[in-house]
C-alpha cells in the first residue's frame, strides 16, 4: 500500500480523499494556489506545498509543479479527484514516467474514453447499445448525406467535446449546413481536434449512469446507476440512486451489460459509463474516467467507500468481492450546493460569516466550508454537496427537505432554495422528469414571478 498520497486538487474533494486516506494510514501531501492556503484540506494534509499563484492555469493544472511536488514530498501516488487534471492522459503519462502511481486506469484507457469516437466504437465492440452514428465529417455534403442516413432529428458532436459545448441539433438538411459549420468552429476554439461526428438526437432522454469499478486482474463489479437529469447548462443540480425509472430487473440487465463489456475492454479502477435513456432503452453517450462528484449517493446505497477502493486497486489490490455481494440499500439523493444566485447561476464568492451544516440520521455533507472562510472567486462555485440516505424514495426525500432547512449559510447566495422548489414539485416527486424538466421549470417559475 502507499505511504503517502498526494492530493492534486482542491474543494471538498481534496478533503474527501484526504479523508479516505486517513482512514487507511496513508499520509497526505496537499497542493494549493496561493489563494487557498487557508483551506480546510490544507490544514488537515501532513504536508501542503503552494504550487502556483490562484488562476488554475497557474497552479492546480501546472502538470510540472505539480508532479515537483510529489517528487520533493516523495508521494507514491497521486489523485487527481476530478476537474483539473483528473482526465488528462498526458499528464497521467507524464506521472507514471516519474514513477508516481497516478491513482485512475491507464494512460490508454484514458486516451480511449477521451476521445468521443473511439470510446463509442470501444462501448459497441463490447456489447454496449449506442445511439446510432457518423464516423468523422468531412464537410457539409458528407453531413447531410449522413443525416439522411441515419434520420433527422441529429445531433453534432466534437470528438474531443465535454460539457455541452460544440454540440448542434438538426432537424433537417438547412439546418445541418449551419449546425456542421457552428460545431466544427466551436470544436476549434475549445478542443484540441476540430474533429465532428453525428448522432441520432433523443428529444426526451433522462441522463442516467453506471457506476463501475474494476481491479487490475480481470475482477468488475457495478455499483449500480445515478440519475442526473435535473441539470441546467450542463451544471448537474440534484442526483439520485436508484433513478425512479428503473425497477430492479431493468437495473440488472444494463449492470450486467455494462460489466461485461468493462471486462471486455480491460478497463481498470472506478469509472462511470453515462448513458440516454429514453422510452425503455439505454444509449451509451461516453465513459468518465475519474471519480465524479455524485459518487456519494453510490456509496450511500452500497456501503462502498469508492476513492478507498481506488486507491486500493491503483496499489495493485484485489477487489475482494464479487456482483453478488454487492447489496442495494434504499434511496439517496444528493443536492449540489453552490455559491450562485439561485436563479441567474451566477457565482457569488465572499465570506461565510456563518456556516451551520445539518445532520442526524441518513445525512452527510462533504464541504470545505467553516465558518469566517472566503470562498475565492477563482474556481468552480460549488461548496458543498448534502447527501441524504432513507429506506424509499420518499424517506429520503422527508429528510433532504428538513436537511435544506436546517442548513445555515450566511454572507453568500446559494442554490438552496432552488433545490427546495425542484423537490416540492409533483413531478420531481413522482419521479417524472427527463434532461429538460428543470429548464422548462426555471422557465415557467421566472414568467410567473414577472406576471
Ligand atoms: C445527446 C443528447 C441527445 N441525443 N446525444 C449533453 C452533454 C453531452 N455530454 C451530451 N449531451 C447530450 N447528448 C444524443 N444523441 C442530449 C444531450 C444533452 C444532455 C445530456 C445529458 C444531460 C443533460 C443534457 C442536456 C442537454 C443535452
Amino acid at each position: 500500500m502507499f505511504e503517502k498520497v498526494l492530493i492534486a486538487n482542491r474543494g471538498e474533494v481534496a478533503l474527501r480523499i484526504h479523508r479516505a486516506c486517513r482512514e487507511m494510514g496513508i499520509r497526505t501531501v496537499a497542493v494549493h494556489s496561493e489563494a487557498d492556503a487557508n483551506a480546510m484540506h490544507v490544514r488537515l494534509a501532513d504536508e501542503a506545498v503552494c504550487i502556483g499563484p490562484a488562476r488554475s492555469s497557474e497552479s492546480y493544472l501546472n502538470k510540472s509543479a505539480i508532479i515537483s511536488a510529489a517528487l520533493i514530498t516523495g508521494a507514491d501516488a497521486i489523485h487527481p479527484g476530478f476537474g483539473f487534471l483528473s482526465e488528462n492522459a498526458d499528464f497521467a503519462e507524464m506521472v507514471e514516467a516519474h514513477g508516481i502511481t497516478f491513482i485512475g486506469p491507464t494512460v490508454e484507457q484514458m486516451r480511449l474514453m477521451g476521445d468521443k469516437i473511439t470510446a463509442r466504437k470501444a462501448a459497441e465492440e463490447a456489447g454496449l447499445p449506442i445511439t446510432p452514428g457518423s464516423p468523422a465529417l468531412e464537410s457539409v455534403e458528407h453531413a447531410i448525406e449522413w443525416a439522411n442516413k441515419i434520420g433527422y432529428p441529429v445531433i453534432v458532436k466534437a470528438k474531443d467535446g465535454g460539457g455541452g459545448k460544440g454540440m448542434k441539433t438538426a432537424f433537417n438538411d438547412e439546418e445541418m449546413a449551419e449546425a456542421f459549420t457552428m460545431a466544427k468552429a466551436e470544436a476549434k476554439a475549445s478542443f484540441p481536434s476540430d474533429v465532428v461526428y453525428m448522432e441520432k438526437y433523443l428529444q426526451h432522454p433522462r441522463h442516467i449512469e453506471m457506476q463501475i469499478l474494476a481491479d487490475k486482474y480481470g475482477h468488475v463489479v457495478h455499483l449500480g446507476e445515478r440519475d442526473c437529469s435535473i441539470q441546467r447548462n450542463n451544471q448537474k443540480v440534484i442526483e439520485e440512486s436508484p433513478s425512479p425509472a428503473l425497477n430492479n430487473q431493468q437495473r440488472q440487465e444494463i449492470g450486467e451489460i455494462v460489466r461485461k463489456a468493462i471486462e471486455k475492454i480491460g478497463y481498470t479502477n472506478a469509472g462511470t459509463l453515462e448513458f440516454l435513456y429514453e422510452d425503455g432503452k439505454f444509449y451509451f453517450m461516453e465513459m468518465n474516467t475519474r471519480l465524479q462528484v455524485e459518487h456519494p449517493v453510490t456509496e450511500a446505497i452500497t456501503g462502498i467507500d469508492i476513492v478507498r477502493e481506488q486507491i486500493r486497486i491503483a496499489s495493485g489490490a484485489s477487489l475482494g468481492y464479487t456482483q453478488e455481494d454487492i447489496q442495494f440499500h434504499g434511496h439517496a439523493i444528493e443536492c449540489r450546493i453552490n455559491a450562485e444566485d439561485p436563479e441567474t447561476f451566477v457565482p457569488c464568492p465572499g465570506k461565510i460569516n456563518e456556516w451551520h451544516a445539518p445532520g442526524g440520521l441518513g445525512v452527510r455533507v462533504d464541504s470545505e466550508i467553516y465558518s469566517g472562510y472566503s470562498i475565492p472567486p477563482f474556481y468552480d462555485s460549488m461548496i458543498a454537496k448534502l447527501i441524504v440516505h432513507g429506506k424509499t424514495r420518499n424517506a429520503a426525500l422527508m429528510r433532504l427537505r428538513r436537511a435544506l432547512e436546517e442548513f445555515v449559510i450566511d454572507g453568500v447566495n446559494t442554490t438552496i432554495p432552488l433545490q427546495q422548489a425542484i423537490i416540492s414539485q409533483a413531478e420531481f416527486i413522482d419521479g417524472q422528469y427527463d434532461i429538460h424538466w428543470l429548464e422548462h421549470f426555471m422557465k415557467s417559475r421566472k414568467s410567473e414571478n414577472e406576471e
